[in-house]
């Protein structure tokens, strides 16, 4: 039987989907320390990781290893050039997180909108005494500019949604989407800096590589409105965090929500002083069965790349397609 590890706590339920083929271990305690991760590798045909970092060194040291299956779409944290000079396959899980992600981007930008933690953080603080016609004043979603930063599928759902609130929608991607789709999304592609001059909200929702380091700070927040606000769905990265907490202290954008963060689960300390920004854990695929869906797949992906179960051979989803059947180097 082929050997495989688990790297972090999932679905009981799938891993014993995974011991019908393989001989497996699971890691079902804190994350693995990188020499400990390693170490487990060692004599593994496959793997099972979500954003444990991947690299030449640990491929180097598991040299049966085939395959690195990943539980998100994102996989910054697979140095792709070396699973293609090694033959190791990555795979992810596109798709089946669309719906939940850009529910929750939009709950986050609706939430930073309109003060919904601040307000409730000053409640639970018994500072209620009686109404005011200025207390906790937000920025309208409805009938506002929404810009999406990142226009593929978690963006394209975004805009779908931003239909109901009556919304313009901007874009800035790497390259234009198809016409037919701009024109079902109604959505217009402008430059990043008139997309920052003119949306109420910005919403990120690209994927973080070498390129799209810093894609936000300092002289990119000092381009938006004074009212407009930023949400972060992508990856920590993105935004310069620094930056944006001196922003948001400033007042030179009125709010921002972030799901992502520069060394999470580590965050820049500061953020936690500021009023004007909700905060949440890297949740925005996390709801019960889109977590189930992203977990089958996964293993579906490992299960078909090694070669057994009923897509043996055509995992659903390759990242590196090219080096398939090809000899471990
Ligand atoms: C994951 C995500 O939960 O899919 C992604 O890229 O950011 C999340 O859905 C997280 O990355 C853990 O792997």
């Amino acid at each position: 039987m082929q050997k495989i590890l688990v790297a972090r706590p999932i679905f009981p339920d799938v891993i014993e989907r995974l011991k019908q083929y393989f001989n497996v271990d699971w890691n079902d305690g804190d994350v693995l320390e990188a020499d400990e991760f390693t170490r487990r590798l060692a004599d593994c045909d496959g793997a099972l990781t979500a954003g444990d970092p991947v690299g030449a060194a640990v491929l180097a040291a598991a040299p049966r290893l085939r395959v690195v299956s990943n539980m998100a779409v994102g996989y910054n944290n697979f140095d792709m050039n070396a699973f293609n000079a090694a033959n190791v396959l990555g795979t992810n899980t596109p798709d089946v997180l669309n719906e939940s992600t850009a529910d929750f981007g939009w709950a986050l930008m609706m939430a930073t909108a309109r003060r919904i933690a601040e307000s409730e953080h000053w409640l639970r603080a018994g500072h209620w005494q009686k109404w005011a016609y200025d207390g906790f004043l937000g920025t309208d979603v409805y009938g506002a500019t929404l810009g999406i930063v990142g226009m593929g599928r978690i963006g394209q759902a975004l805009a779908r949604r931003a239909r109901g609130f009556n919304m313009r929608v901007i874009y800035h991607n790497r390259s234009r989407v198809a016409p037919a789709i701009e024109a079902e999304l109604n959505a217009q592609y402008v430059s990043k800096e008139a997309l920052l001059q003119q949306a109420d909200h910005v919403v990120l929702v690209l994927p973080y590589t070498k390129e799209s380091h810093h894609t936000i700070g300092a002289a990119e927040l000092a381009l938006m409105k004074p009212t407009a606000t930023l949400t972060n769905i992508a990856r920590g990265g993105i935004v310069d965090d620094a930056a944006l907490v001196d922003a948001l202290r400033a007042k030179r954008i009125a709010a921002a929500g972030l799901d992502v963060y520069e060394g999470e689960p580590k965050l820049n300390p500061a953020l936690l002083t500021v009023p004007n920004v909700v905060l949440t854990p890297h949740i925005a695929s996390a709801t019960e069965s889109t977590r189930r869906a992203m977990a089958n797949l996964a293993a579906d992906n490992l299960i078909a790349a090694l070669g057994v179960g009923p897509q043996a051979g055509h995992p659903p989803n390759p990242i590196n397609p090219e080096v398939l059947g090809k000899a471990r180097a």
